[in-house]
């Protein structure tokens, strides 16, 4: 079977999928059925294990909303399509119902930072004179930096922490809270606001920021890994105070999950 090649111009398609286990039928399944199903996801994680992609990683939702989630992340369309089947496919008929999902694609941000934000840096806060060496060497620092986070943001490689929460958000669009009104020296402004809370969180929170608009019901995919689900709900408090989230966040479902590999989430969700 062959899929057309479909690959982004930049970045990897990531999909977030959640699903609950329909006991009853379930119940009905033999052993060998039961423990094929596990053999099988056990194979197809194991095909999917790249620090960035193609990777498929499993964690037991925690508070009830579902079972099981999943995140996949593949550079061709296909191959993130292809794996999403075969991940249903490891299940009997009936067994995994949908929950939620959610498609998005890793992206640079608008408000990223240039050759000029760094010259700025360097003459008005480091003082250095733009015709010295030292300049031309900070200069070259920042810029071999900036093209390692451009290349993480594309192609993440998260950290495997045993906490991971996912939930969709947007921009507000209405009246003088249009952050599409906005010009562009505003947005880049405010965002510099944003990120500054954000760092605060460095070594707590390590967050993947992935973009849908126009490909699923909300503009972004936030994926925040923790190893404290109190790290989760400071940095989103904190950040509702901010006015990017403030004025302008409107937010979807909250997931809250647990990273299991399958055989301990077997165990744990009595399978
Ligand atoms: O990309 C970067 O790391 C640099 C700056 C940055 C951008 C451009 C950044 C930093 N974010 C950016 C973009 Mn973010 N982020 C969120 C949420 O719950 C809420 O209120 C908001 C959800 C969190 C928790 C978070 C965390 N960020 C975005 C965008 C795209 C907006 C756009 O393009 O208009 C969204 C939707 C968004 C939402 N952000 C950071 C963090 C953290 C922890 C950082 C610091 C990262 C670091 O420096 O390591």
């Amino acid at each position: 079977m062959t899929l057309p090649v479909v690959k982004l111009t930049k970045g990897i398609h990531v999909m977030h999928l959640f699903y609950r286990i329909d006991r009853i039928r379930w119940e009905q399944l033999d052993q060998g059925q039961r423990d094929q199903t596990l053999v099988s996801l056990k194979r197809l994680c194991d095909a999917n294990t790249a620090a960035s992609h193609p990777r498929l990683t499993t964690y037991a939702n925690i508070g009830g909303k579902a079972d099981f989630a999943f995140v996949l992340m593949a550079a061709e369309m296909g191959s993130v399509g292809q794996m999403h089947r075969d991940l249903e496919a490891c299940f009997p008929a009936g067994t995994l119902v949908p929950v939620y999902s959610f498609f998005s694609v890793t992206e640079l941000p608008d408000y990223v930072t240039t050759n000029e934000d760094h010259r700025h840096m360097l003459t008005q806060h480091e003082k250095l004179d733009p015709n010295s060496e030292a300049f031309q060497k900070r200069l070259a620092e920042l810029k071999e930096k900036q093209a390692q986070y451009e290349h993480y943001r594309l192609y993440p490689e998260l950290p495997d922490w045993e906490v991971m929460g996912f939930y969709p958000m947007s921009k507000r669009r209405t009246g003088s809270d249009n952050w599409y009104s906005l010009d562009f020296a505003t947005r880049k402004r405010l965002m510099a606001g944003h990120a500054r809370v954000g760092r605060k969180y460095a070594g707590r929170i390590s967050q993947l920021i992935t973009g849908s608009t126009g490909l699923d019901d909300w503009e972004w995919g936030v994926t925040l890994m923790a190893h404290q689900a109190d790290a989760l709900k400071e940095i989103v408090y904190e950040m509702r105070f901010d006015e990017v989230s403030a004025r302008f966040g409107e937010f979807g479902p909250f997931y809250v999950n647990l990273r299991l590999a399958p055989d301990v989430l077997w165990g744990h969700l009595h399978l």
